[in-house]
């Protein structure tokens, strides 16, 4: 069975509680459960975790680059700030994949650049939860690929 990292970065702990316009109406916590039931289906195994700190978030992912066989990241608002995250990510080997709830192209300037895209597989955004589904899958179909 594979092992995969799901890291949440900054303020999506609120999700549910405001903005349900732009970031749908379910909790991080549906989310995880969600984010479960596709990785059981595929054999996969969740560690779903947020922060709201950028340097546990480095910890997180140089932890998973260490242990895991895929990580998925939504670095929320460090992804259009943050190098310390781009040089995490830059530094470990295993597959990474950057998700967003909402389409970032779509919404203001600022964020349609995010750092940590120069250092992952692929970005997916703009489905909303949904959005974890599709990462979970590519990944699934990256190990089986390699295997
Ligand atoms: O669309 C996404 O998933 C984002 O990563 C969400 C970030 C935003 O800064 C990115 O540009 C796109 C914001 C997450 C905060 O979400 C909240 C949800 C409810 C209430 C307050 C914040």
């Amino acid at each position: 069975m594979h092992h995969i990292v799901v890291v949440n970065g900054p303020n999506l702990n609120m999700l549910g509680s405001r903005e349900p316009s732009i970031y749908g109406a379910e909790t991080l916590e549906d989310i995880h459960k969600l984010c479960d039931k596709t990785a059981t289906s595929h054999s996969i195994k969740v560690d779903f975790r947020q922060s709201n700190h950028e340097g546990e978030l480095v910890t997180w992912i140089q932890e998973a680059g260490r242990a895991a066989a895929g990580l998925i990241i939504n670095p929320a608002g460090f992804g259009h700030t943050s190098v310390a995250l781009m040089d995490a990510l830059l530094s470990i080997k295993i597959p990474a994949i950057e998700v967003h709830l909402s389409n970032i192209y779509k919404r203001e300037e600022f964020r349609h650049h995010t750092y940590t895209a120069r250092a992952v597989h692929g970005v997916i955004s703009g489905f909303g939860s949904h959005s974890y589904v599709l990462a979970i899958e590519a990944l699934s179909n990256i190990f089986k690929k390699n295997a």
